[in-house]
C-alpha cells in the first residue's frame, strides 16, 4: 500500500501566460506581439478568437490570487509579456508595464504564493518580427537577452525563480514549420527545415545569453531554470531491452536531441545531427558554449508520450503509432500517458546524465469538455482521473530517489488556448468568458485536498 505521500518541502503550484489569460493588450502602451497580429488575421484561430480580453487577468489579477490562496496553491507560474516592458522589443523601458507586474507579484507575497516568472511564452514583439524576422535572426538572442536584463533589473528584489523561455519547439518549429495544424504565430513558412532548425537554434541562444544576463543583473542569488516540452519516449514494458530502445529512441525523437539536448549537455545529439544532415542548423564556433549554462532548474511541460519497442534489425528500436481506441483527451495530440511524468523525468536524470538537476513539473493538465451544470458545477472526473494518475508517476519517481521538486498544474484558469482559441478548457477553475466569472470545478478542490494532505488524494 502506498498513500502517495510527498516530501515535506513539496512544491505545489498552479501555471498560466501572459497572452493567455491577460487581455488589456493596449494598455499602458504595450504594444503588438505577434500572436496579437497572428490572432486578429481571418482564419488564423479557431471562431476567429482573440487573446485582446482573454481572462481579463490584468484587471482582476488580484481576485485570481485570492482564488489561489483560497485553494491553497503556494506557487505560481506566470509569464511577463515582452511588449509591456519594451514595446518595440527593444530601447526604451515602459515602466507602466513593469508596474504590472509589481503589483502582481506583490499581491502573491502578501498572500504567501512564491512567484515563478518566465521571461517568453511565445508573445514575440511584432516589431521585431517586422524588422529582422525575430527567431530567424541571431539578432533575437541579443534582444532577449536585453528583455532579460530589463525584467531582472527591476523585479529582481522580489521575483527570484526566472525561467527564460517556454516550449521552444511550438513557436519555432510549429511557427516556422510547413504546414503545421494547428498553426501558430508567427505562421511565416521558411523555405527549408534547415531554416526551421536555425529558428530554434536561435532561441537556445536566447536561453544562454539570457542565463548570463538573469544572473548577472538579478540583486540577490535566484534560480535560473529552462522549461521544456520534450516528448519522453516510454518502454512498451520494463525489461532492460525495451528500457534500452526507449533510452536510444529518446535523442532523436521530434526535436528533443535538438532543444533540450544541447541546452543540458552541451552537444545536439549525433544520432540527430545524422538524421537531419543538411538540414541541420549552422552552429557558430562558441555558440555550444552560450547555450549550455548552468542551471538551478528544469521545467519539464508534461502532457503525452510517446510508446517504443526494441526490436530486432536497426536502429534497434520502434516508435509505437497508438491505437485507434487509445484513451484521449480534448486535443487531437492528448493521449493519456501517466508514465510520461516518471519516464521524462528518468530522462533527464539518467538518458541525459543528470541526476542531480532539480525538476520541475512546470505544466501538467488536460483539455475536457466541462459541462456547467444546473447547480452551477463543473463536475469534471475526467480531469480529475488524468491528474492523478500523472501525479502518481510522479510520486514513483520521487520514490525512486529522482530529484523532483514540484509541480504546476495547467492551468490555473481556462484561458485562451492559442489556435484553438476559447473552445478547448484547461483549467481547474472555469471561466465564463461572458461574464468573467470564475469557478473552481471539482478538479480544483481535488488539488486543494492534495495540497492540504500534500499526498495524491
Ligand atoms: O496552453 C498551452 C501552454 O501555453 C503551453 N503548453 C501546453 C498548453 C496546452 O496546450
Amino acid at each position: 500500500m502506498t498513500s502517495y505521500q510527498f516530501p515535506s518541502d513539496f512544491a505545489w503550484g498552479a501555471a498560466t501566460a501572459a497572452y493567455q489569460i491577460e487581455g488589456a493588450v493596449t494598455e499602458a502602451d504595450r504594444k503588438p506581439s505577434v500572436w496579437d497580429t497572428f490572432s486578429a488575421t481571418p482564419g488564423r484561430t479557431l471562431n476567429g478568437d482573440t487573446g485582446a480580453i482573454a481572462c481579463d487577468h490584468y484587471h482582476r489579477y488580484k481576485d485570481d490570487v485570492q482564488l489561489m490562496a483560497d485553494l491553497g496553491i503556494r506557487h505560481y507560474r506566470f509569464s511577463i509579456a515582452w511588449t509591456r516592458i519594451l514595446p518595440d522589443g527593444r530601447g526604451t523601458v515602459n515602466e507602466a508595464g513593469v508596474d504590472f507586474y509589481r503589483r502582481l507579484v506583490d499581491c502573491l507575497l502578501e498572500h504567501g504564493i512564491t512567484p515563478h516568472a518566465t521571461l517568453f511564452h511565445w508573445d514575440s514583439p511584432q516589431a521585431l518580427e517586422d524588422l529582422y524576422g525575430s527567431w530567424r535572426s541571431r539578432e533575437m538572442a541579443k534582444d532577449f537577452a536585453d528583455y532579460a536584463t530589463a525584467v531582472v533589473s527591476r523585479l529582481g528584489d522580489r521575483i527570484t525563480h526566472w525561467m527564460t523561455i517556454n516550449e521552444i519547439h511550438c513557436f519555432t518549429h510549429i511557427g516556422y514549420g510547413v504546414n503545421q495544424v494547428p498553426p501558430h504565430a508567427p505562421g511565416t513558412v521558411v523555405n527549408r527545415l534547415k531554416d526551421v532548425w536555425q529558428t530554434s537554434h536561435h532561441a537556445l541562444l536566447a536561453h544562454g545569453m539570457a542565463c548570463q544576463a538573469i544572473r548577472a543583473a538579478s540583486p540577490v542569488p535566484c534560480s535560473v531554470a529552462l522549461v521544456d516540452n520534450f516528448v519522453p519516449t516510454v518502454p512498451i514494458a520494463e525489461s532492460p531491452q525495451h528500457i534500452a530502445a526507449a533510452q536510444q529512441a529518446f535523442h532523436v525523437h521530434t526535436t528533443n536531441g535538438g532543444i533540450i539536448e544541447p541546452a543540458l549537455t552541451g552537444a545536439y545529439s549525433t544520432a540527430l545531427l545524422d538524421q537531419l544532415g543538411e538540414d541541420a542548423p549552422e552552429i557558430q564556433e562558441g555558440d555550444l558554449k552560450i547555450i549550455h549554462q548552468p542551471l538551478d532548474a528544469f521545467g519539464f511541460n508534461n502532457y503525452f508520450a510517446v510508446y517504443v519497442r526494441a526490436i530486432d534489425q536497426a536502429p534497434g528500436y520502434q516508435f509505437l503509432e497508438f491505437p485507434i481506441s487509445y484513451p484521449k483527451l480534448h486535443m487531437p495530440w492528448l493521449f493519456f500517458t501517466p508514465d510520461s511524468t516518471y519516464w521524462g523525468i528518468r530522462h533527464i536524470s539518467e538518458t541525459l546524465g543528470q541526476p542531480d538537476l532539480p525538476i520541475y513539473i512546470t505544466e501538467n493538465g488536460c483539455a475536457v469538455e466541462d459541462v456547467l451544470t444546473a447547480n452551477n458545477e463543473v463536475i469534471d472526473t475526467d480531469r480529475i482521473l488524468f491528474l492523478r494518475h500523472y501525479l502518481r508517476s510522479a510520486h514513483r519517481a520521487i520514490q525512486e530517489g529522482y530529484p523532483l521538486k514540484g509541480y504546476f498544474v495547467w492551468s490555473l484558469l481556462d484561458n485562451f488556448e492559442w489556435a484553438w482559441g476559447y473552445d478547448r478548457r484547461f483549467g481547474i477553475n472555469y471561466v465564463d468568458y461572458a461574464t468573467q466569472q470564475r469557478l473552481p470545478k471539482a478538479s480544483a478542490h481535488w488539488y486543494a485536498e492534495c495540497i492540504r494532505q500534500n499526498r495524491v488524494v
